[in-house]
């Protein structure tokens, strides 16, 4: 289960000895038992205040190891026993983590143990500290790490997550902005789905916390250096992401949909899936007033192709505008659960991401994980337990969160910006969540997810579920929550008689501004007209096809 389980069987005359070495030479023993041993004479010297302690029976003895060993396994499996599913039961994992797992039983919950000094408390019941292991592994967040090589990043990630539990603690300014983006990106959609009945969407409804998340990384960042994010992203909650992230006008997104074309060029028409294809620039202000640069690449329908333009995008300004320097500029990746699983291409773009040639200072990558893909269950569509499960080639840390608890949402997406910036790789944001209509919102899930969608239907959008929470705990009253829903939907309504009343649209196409001045999208028949060079003879075409689709006569083929 983890790798201190043969010390279970440890007797307590190797046990003495051992503790006989680590008196003479603390190296001399491995590290696991540098450590018991150091929280045992912590113990004794805190003056018997600890009585089982003092006492230091053999049994208490191997007891203490079996407590190191539940703080281990929960670091390690912990996130196999998260609540970080909103819709549905986690399937189950054997070993569990129950008491008797460890060697452990409920006749021991109140003895003090000095294992509590690995993981902060110093001596402890074991009560306690099997409430901060719980706290820290198996709530909302799931962190999956143990895998990494490095003890120090090892190291550096547990005592972030145990010192505060993976609980946040935030001020109520900063609770108020993440239900007021919930707030955006709930009401978008929603008016979105209204207004414009029947046309593709591709929602963000069931993961709206992505719209939270992204706005931390971008705070959290622009404080800890990033002067600048590409981001790459599939259609799913693309225009939820251009507005209420990139800060392209509500207008304008109404006006494409209305079937406006742009005065700069009236042939860019946003009819079809365009809205969701092209790329958007912008320059946003930080809380703090600092100034951030975004850029939502140009992406194709083919899923994840946009990785390495992303990663070859950050490179070379990487290379050219920040003179090598990594940390002023990230790279984000946001994927759809089934792609990300199953594209080629992440796998390649990610064993490039260490590579002189190639690295930019470690990706962050979110998954919009809402556990179908068009119409695929997850179980029915890969092998591996993660959809993230690509993270373990490069050894960089995964956190699986529960998408209806917002702020472990932040508090994870926070964590991993942070470890990026320090360490310089790869980190991923699984985010657990739903999509509350079908894949476009024009087919029923219910034809092929009949269980699921019963379930998803009574289900409360995030916002709800983070304004009830804020309630209970008395940070707002009911009625802040109303309001910002009234006042923000008031305003989307006068943008969208703005968008009916304009003709053509005047905001610029922002992404052939700067160095991409002078440039425009093709217009119609400049794309796919060939040339005679490659042109192949009519027969000559059909006598191939005919030739590698006949079976040779020769040969005996078996059905
Ligand atoms: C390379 C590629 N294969 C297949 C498709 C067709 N396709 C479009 S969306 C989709 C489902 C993607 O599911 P997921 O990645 O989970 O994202 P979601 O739509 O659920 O957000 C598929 C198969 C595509 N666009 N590109």
């Amino acid at each position: 289960m983890d790798n201190l389980t043969y010390l279970s069987n440890a007797d307590s005359a190797y046990v003495d000895g051992l503790y006989q070495s680590y008196k003479q030479d603390p190296q001399s023993v491995d590290f696991g038992w540098q450590k018991f041993f150091e929280g045992f004479d912590f113990g004794q010297n805190a003056g018997g205040t600890t009585s089982s302690v003092g006492e230091a029976t053999p049994e208490h003895v191997l007891k203490e190891i079996n407590v190191l060993n539940m703080i281990n396994g929960y670091r390690d499996r912990g996130h196999l026993f998260t609540h970080t599913n909103p819709v549905r039961e986690r399937r189950k994992y054997y070993p569990g983590k129950e008491l008797e797992t460890f060697g452990l039983a409920e006749a021991d919950m109140s003895t003090v143990f000095n294992a509590g000094v690995e993981v902060g408390l110093g001596p402890a019941t074991l009560k306690d500290i099997r409430q901060l292991v719980e706290d820290t592994y198996c709530r909302s967040i799931g962190a999956e790490f143990k895998y990494i090589r490095n003890p120090e990043k090892i190291k550096w990630l547990q005592d972030r997550m145990e010192a505060d539990r993976n609980m946040p603690k935030f001020s109520l300014d900063t609770k108020k902005r993440i239900l007021n983006k919930l707030n955006h990106a709930v009401v978008f959609e929603n008016f979105l789905g209204t207004k414009f009945l029947g046309q593709k969407r591709f929602s963000l409804e069931g993961a709206e916390s992505l719209i939270p998340a992204l706005d931390s990384v971008i705070e959290k960042g622009s404080e800890i250096g990033i002067q600048e994010f590409v981001i790459g992203m599939a259609h799913r909650g693309r225009l939820n992401v251009l507005t209420n992230i990139m800060g392209k006008s509500y207008k304008s997104i109404f006006s494409e949909f209305e079937g406006k074309t742009y005065a700069d060029d009236p042939e860019v028409n946003f009819g079809g899936d365009v809205k969701y294809h092209l790329g958007f620039s912008s320059e946003v202000k930080t809380n703090d007033g600092k100034s951030v640069h975004l850029s939502l690449a140009p992406n194709p329908s083919h899923l994840e192709t946009v990785d390495p333009i992303v990663e070859g995008m950050v490179r070379s300004k990487i290379d050219f505008k920040y003179d090598g320097d990594s940390s002023k500029i990230a790279p984000i990746i946001i994927h759809g659960d089934a792609a990300i699983a199953g594209q080629g291409v992440v796998y390649e773009v990610t064993q490039m991401s260490k590579l002189d040639g190639y690295k930019t200072g470690g990706t962050v990558h979110i998954v919009i994980n809402n556990q179908i893909g068009f119409t695929t269950n997850y179980k029915d569509a890969r092998s591996g337990t993660y959809c993230t499960d690509v993270a373990k080639i490069t050894s960089s840390p995964v956190f699986h969160v529960n998408g209806d608890d917002a702020e472990a949402v932040v508090y994870a997406i926070n964590l991993a910006v942070e470890y990026r910036q320090k360490y310089k790789t790869d980190v991923f944001i699984d985010l657990l969540c739903y999509r509350r209509f079908g894949h476009n919102e024009a087919d029923e899930p219910k034809f092929t997810q009949p269980l699921l969608y019963k379930i998803i239907e009574k289900h409360p959008n995030p916002k709800e579920v983070y304004a009830k929470k804020l309630i209970s705990e008395g940070s707002i009253d009911e009625a802040y929550s109303k309001n910002i829903e009234k006042e923000f939907k008031a305003e989307l309504q006068t943008k969208l008689e703005e968008a009916k009343t304009i003709e053509v649209l005047t905001e610029d196409l922002p992404m052939f501004k700067g160095a991409w001045e002078g440039l425009r999208p093709a217009k119609k028949g400049e794309v796919s007209t060939t040339t005679d060079k490659t042109k192949v003879a009519k027969d000559l075409f059909l006598k191939l096809a005919k030739e590698i689709t006949t079976l040779p006569s020769d040969k005996k083929i078996l059905p």
